[in-house]
């Protein structure tokens, strides 16, 4: 079972996580002290403070009622947030058709598709893909990933989507249809074995932010939103493909957009994926790690001027 305090988590797993939970209590100290107070836990019947009177705190009592995934993985009472809301989706050949409401899936019951700006015009493509779940904490993450298929063992033809909350798994939602996906595919026979840490990083990554470093850029504006929308994990009959989806993609060579845009590239090949820079990784059934705007995608097969790191 993977936990965030396992120091068996290779090291950009790891970071990730780290770099998730830190950034998380930073925003929300709240979450890692329980409320006492004065002198009494229930706060019933209490004195209220005079003016330059100290509120006492039971540090005692304090510790006691803390458990935190890493000192009881089981009954936890405190939740670490991550810094957006995320929600997977999940399409196979066995959800095919299974929206109607009469179809008897328990599995995957129907839920309506979130009014986003743009989910309208994806509806005929999101007719299969399925909400899994949504979640907003590290703890909760864990719990999701310790208890769905990893895609090792996916049947062909089968995809994860994790997105951001408010943004759906489609090239029309608002947010993605300016943007494009860094994408890399790997041969199954070769990757059998690693295609679960990947995307394990790959979403770690994702929730915990690392993805864009122009966030972490002390210039860069506050409240700038992070370029990635959303992270995808696909089983084909021959490879695996992960792609990391953007917000915005890079309009020609000179835009400064540009340089953003390979940092991501980077970071996923390197810091993620564990590869060397300079790298080569195409080949038989392999590509590089290569970007692609959407609007370039539904091209299909016109030449289209992919980036690659
Ligand atoms: P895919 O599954 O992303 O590519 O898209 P793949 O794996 O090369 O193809 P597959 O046939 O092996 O699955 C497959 C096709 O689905 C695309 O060519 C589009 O026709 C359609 N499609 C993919 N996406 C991501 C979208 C989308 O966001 N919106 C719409 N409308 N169609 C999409």
């Amino acid at each position: 079972m993977a936990s965030v305090s396992s120091s068996s988590l290779p090291g950009p797993a790891l970071q990730a996580a780290r770099s998730a939970v830190q950034a998380a209590l930073a925003e929300h100290p709240e979450a890692n002290a329980a409320p006492v107070a004065k002198g009494n836990k229930d706060g019933a019947d209490e004195d209220p403070l005079e003016p330059g009177e100290i509120q006492e705190v039971d540090m005692v009592a304090q510790a006691e009622t803390i458990r935190t995934v890493f000192s009881d993985a089981k009954n936890f009472n405190v939740k670490h947030p991550l810094y957006s809301p995320w929600t997977l989706w999940f399409d196979s050949p066995a959800t095919k058709g299974r929206n109607l409401p009469q179809t008897p899936s328990t599995a995957f019951p129907q839920t309506p598709l979130p009014q986003t700006p743009g989910a309208h015009a994806a509806l005929g493509w999101m007719e299969d893909i399925k909400r899994v779940i949504s979640f907003d904490s590290v703890e909760e993450f864990w719990g999701l990933y310790n208890n769905i298929v990893p895609p090792s063992q996916l049947p062909q033809k089968a995809n994860y989507y994790l997105f951001k909350d408010g943004i759906i798994p489609a090239w029309e939602d608002e947010a993605n249809k300016a943007g494009g996906k860094w994408s890399i595919q790997l041969p199954k026979d070769k990757n059998r074995s690693n295609v679960d840490k990947m995307w394990l990083y790959t979403m770690l990554a994702a929730i915990g932010e690392t993805f864009d470093p122009y966030l972490t850029n002390p210039d860069t504006p506050a409240g700038t939103p992070s370029l990635v929308t959303g992270v995808i994990v696909s089983t084909r009959p021959q490879f695996y493909r992960l792609s990391i989806w953007t917000r915005l993609a890079p309009a020609g060579e000179e835009d400064p957009l540009r340089e953003r845009i390979e940092a991501v590239g980077k970071h996923f090949k390197m810091a993620v994926l564990g590869y060397a820079e300079g790298q080569k990784l195409a080949g038989p059934l392999a590509t590089e790690v290569e970007f692609l705007s959407h609007k370039d995608s539904e091209k299909k097969g016109k030449a289209a001027k992919k980036i690659v790191v």
